[in-house]
Parts: C-alpha cells; structure tokens; sequence
C-alpha cells in the first residue's frame, strides 16, 4: 500500500485529505501541533488503514527533521507528500502588521514547507519516484489589500512549485501546486485570532469551497497515471472571481 505524509492534518484540507487517503487505502503519516486531535484522527482512521502521527511544529527544523527521522520503518517507503500545514495571521496594511504575524506566516508556510521536503526528498529521491503536493493559494497569484505578507508567502510556494519541478525532474519526481480561493476551514478563525464572529462572515452569503472539495482534487492530482503531472491548478469557489471579487449576499 503507498504511503502519504500530510501536513496540518488536524484540521481542514489536511483532514479532509486524511479521510479521503484512509478511504483509498493509503497509509497515513499525520502530522500537525495539537496531540489530541491526531490522538482522535489516529483512533477513526486506523479502523480503515495504517496510521501513524507526528507532532511537530514546521517552523522548528531541529523539531521537523527528529520526527521525520523517527518514523518506523514500516511508514517509512513514503510516496506521496502533502504540504499543506499553515495559515495567515491577521489581516493588517503593511505599516499595520506585526513582526509576530509576519515571523508565523514566513517561518510556517515556507521554510517549515521547506524544511519538510529536505527531510523527506532523500527517501523520493533513492527509490526514483514520488510525489510532491504543495498547497499555495490564490493568494499566491495575485496580491489583495492587507493580504501583504501572507501573499509573499504563498507566491513564495508557487515559486517553490515550480523549482521543485524543475530539480528533481531527473529523479522521476511529480511536483503540483493545488491553489484554492476561499475554503470554510479553521483558517479565518487562525488568520483572526479567535473571532469567530468575524471569521464566520467570511464564508457566509455564499457558497465557499470545503476542505473535501479541495481533497477531492488532491487525490485527483495524485491519482494521475504516473506519466501525467499536473503542475498547476487554480480553484475557485463558483461565487469567487478574483481575490477581491465575490458575489456575496450582503443582507
Ligand atoms: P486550517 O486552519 O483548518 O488548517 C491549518 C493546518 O495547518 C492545521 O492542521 C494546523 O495544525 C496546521 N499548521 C498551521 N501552522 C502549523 C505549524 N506551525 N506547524 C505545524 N502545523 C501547522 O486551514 P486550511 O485547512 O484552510 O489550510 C490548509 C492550507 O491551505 C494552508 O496552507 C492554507 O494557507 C491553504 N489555503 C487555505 C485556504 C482557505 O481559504 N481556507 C485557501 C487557500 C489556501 P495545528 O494547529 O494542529 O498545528
Ligand atoms: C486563503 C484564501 O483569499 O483568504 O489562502 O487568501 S485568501
């Protein structure tokens, strides 16, 4: 059975992916902060297939690489990687933001994405094969009012896809963006510290995309024969045109 390492699987597209890779047979390695919730994915999912959990945090490397080096051996033929972990944090004009946020956004969706993949690419790259998901964003391709520093960000990803693609084409390595427009996650409540108020508006008066959405595109990109890589793909929910472009019922 293949294998799938998922970052911030606790929640959202990651646990959306989880369920869907447990259906589809796929051991699971699981990975996010908070303990409980693999402890509760862990517990549901191993009725379906093999799991195993990793708690760590992306921004730390000392951290990344001591649980990826821990994986049992029988986890450890690793075929497809998922990174997905991470977030924005606040929503402020560039001479508003804070360091704070900016240190999480740039350390987390980056270099923690990076420092992922350098642990895991040597196991790719010895047996000639495997498959790299990076989750970018809309954000990622065009730049909205307040997005700054977590646009940078996910441009960075989309920059990194495409890198990524181009190095490790000679060891037979699949590398696709997936980038969603507005997903109903944990996301708004993370990007505004626990308002839920605030973060509940931001998916109402339409339809927005859910996490199985986006998971159910994933494991389409994954479940491509494997001469077809598809580098890229945008999506948007139907209401969404642009990142600042939603048809929303305001009333
Ligand atoms: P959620 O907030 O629901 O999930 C984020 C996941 O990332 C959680 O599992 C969280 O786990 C994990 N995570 C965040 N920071 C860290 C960290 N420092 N170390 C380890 N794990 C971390 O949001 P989504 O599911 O929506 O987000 C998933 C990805 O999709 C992100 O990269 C996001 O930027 C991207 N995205 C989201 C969109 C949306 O509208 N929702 C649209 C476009 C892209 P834990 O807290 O347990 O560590
Ligand atoms: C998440 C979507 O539009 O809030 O990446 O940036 S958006």
């Amino acid at each position: 059975m293949p294998t799938v390492f998922i970052t911030g699987a606790t929640s959202g597209i990651g646990e959306a992916c989880a369920h869907l890779f447990a259906k589809n047979k796929f051991n699971l390695i699981l990975c996010g902060r908070r303990e409980e919730k693999l402890t509760k994915l862990k517990s549901k999912l191993s009725k379906q297939t093999a799991v195993h959990t990793l708690q760590f945090d992306v921004r730390f490397k000392e951290e990344v690489f001591k649980a990826i080096d821990s994986i049992p051996e029988n986890f450890k033929d690793i075929d497809v990687l998922i990174n997905n972990a991470g977030n924005a944090h606040g929503l402020h004009s560039i001479q508003e933001g804070s360091l704070e946020d900016w240190d999480a956004m740039i350390d987390g969706n980056v270099k923690g994405l990076l420092y992922v993949s350098k642990a895991i690419l040597p196991i790719m790259i010895a047996k000639s094969s495997g498959f790299i998901v990076n989750i970018g964003s809309i954000a990622g391709k065009e730049v909205y009012p307040n997005g700054n520093v977590y646009c940078a960000s996910k441009f960075a990803v989309n920059a990194l896809n495409k890198a990524m693609r181009l190095d490790l084409n000679k060891h037979n390595i699949r590398v696709s963006g997936v980038h969603p427009g507005l997903v109903a996650t944990e996301f708004s409540e993370v990007r505004f510290k626990g308002d839920t108020e605030r973060a509940e508006k931001v998916y109402q008066g339409y339809k927005a995309l859910q996490a199985e959405d986006i998971a159910d595109i994933i494991y389409f990109v994954v479940s491509r024969p494997y001469h077809v890589n598809i580098e890229d793909l945008v999506v948007y929910p139907t209401a969404q045109a642009s990142a600042t472009i939603l048809n929303k019922d305001e009333n």
